[in-house]
């Protein structure tokens, strides 16, 4: 039996790697509709070889949808998500919109997939960042339990969509070039200055909140505690946008609630843990980067040493492509899941 399938947004760069994702898994589609914002409406996307129009994005296009895919902004989820549920609709929400509403399950199938059970129409799609540390954190907090974690990041440009990592490439040209160029969009479109990105490193992704972290590092934070169900976990993030096209990198500090594991326990469970590829072999140099990472689902992990001073601390490198575990990988996986468990009518 196939579904229908509404993607909404299918022009972005999650969205385009969305439906590459549900061509690449054969998902078991009857009938998909594409839509999109009224400015992208008309353009065409092809999938499986069949150019599709895209259609504008209104109440009414979710009759007879199954299951909708939506990565168009928080504010295209606020106003259709519900017209698309009260159509008969589940919907994957790969935007900030509902994560944290406690009716709203948010799910990473490797660490929380039960939660779909509980699910009332919208399941939230977590951000990237915190979807590939909990992947590699899951294995951890099952075996040892977790008291503390620690994240530094260092965030690719096509986080921030298919316009900055444009920005990118355009900066780099014109400084090898010798010519000048103004920064137009990162570190946040909407905020007050734009900085370079081009051979530098930015300490802000997305606008800062009121206690000075960002609301991407707050994501982290709030967003790792709902899906691992873990409300006492001490969390703690920086974030930093790095001139890379794709591809997460994330320096993770974990303390365990037990000061029984050794660095070769930790690697065990994680080269067996669903999702992880561990890249562990530091005296051949190899650990995961995100040139490497580029195109697949896994979330990759290496560098994983003891602390020095705290016997229960653990440091490790985590990478994953942030279009796809990140972001259209998920949502796809999700969906998956929710068909796997009958959730789908
Ligand atoms: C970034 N993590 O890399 C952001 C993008 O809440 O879904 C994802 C924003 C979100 O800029």
């Amino acid at each position: 039996k196939g579904f229908h399938v509404a993607v909404v947004g299918a022009t972005g760069a999650v969205g385009q790697q969305m439906l590459q994702t549900l061509e690449k898994r054969d998902f078991p589609i009857s009938k998909l509709t594409l839509l999109s914002s009224a400015r992208s409406a008309g353009k065409t996307v092809s999938f499986k070889g069949v150019e599709y129009k895209l259609e504008e994005a209104k109440p009414e296009s979710f009759q007879g949808v199954d299951i909708a895919l939506f990565s168009a902004g928080g504010s295209v989820s606020k106003e259709l998500a519900p017209a698309a549920v009260e159509h008969g609709a589940i919907v994957v929400d790969n935007t900030s919109a509902f994560r944290m509403d406690e009716n709203v399950p948010l799910v990473v199938p490797e660490v929380n997939e039960q939660d779909l059970l509980n699910h009332k129409g919208i399941i939230a799609n977590p951000n990237c960042s915190t979807i590939q540390m909990v992947v590699a954190l899951q294995p951890l907090k099952e075996k040892y339990g977790l008291k503390k974690v620690i994240v530094s990041t260092y965030q690719a440009v096509s986080g921030s969509g298919a316009a900055a990592v444009e920005e990118l490439t355009q900066q780099t040209q014109a400084i090898l070039n010798n010519e000048p160029f103004t920064p137009e969009i990162l570190p946040v479109k909407g905020d007050k200055k734009h900085y370079q990105i081009a051979f530098n490193a930015i300490p802000q992704i997305d606008k800062f909140t009121e206690n000075g972290f960002t609301f991407e590092e707050m994501k982290m934070i709030n967003e790792t505690k709902k899906i691992m169900h873990s409300e006492d976990l001490k969390v703690a993030a920086t974030c930093v946008r790095l001139p890379v096209a794709t591809g997460h990198s994330e320096s993770v500090y974990v303390e365990l609630d037990s000061a029984d594991a050794a660095v070769a326990d930790i690697q065990a469970l994680l080269e067996k843990a669903p999702g992880v590829v561990l890249q562990d072999q530091p005296q051949e140099q190899i650990y995961p980067m995100p040139a490497n990472c580029v195109g697949s689902n896994d979330v990759f992990v290496g560098r994983i040493r003891q602390d020095i001073d705290v016997p229960e601390g653990f440091h490790m490198w985590v990478v994953s492509d942030n279009l796809l575990k990140g972001a259209a990988w998920n949502s796809v996986q999700i969906a998956e899941s929710l068909i796997k468990l009958g959730l789908v009518k």
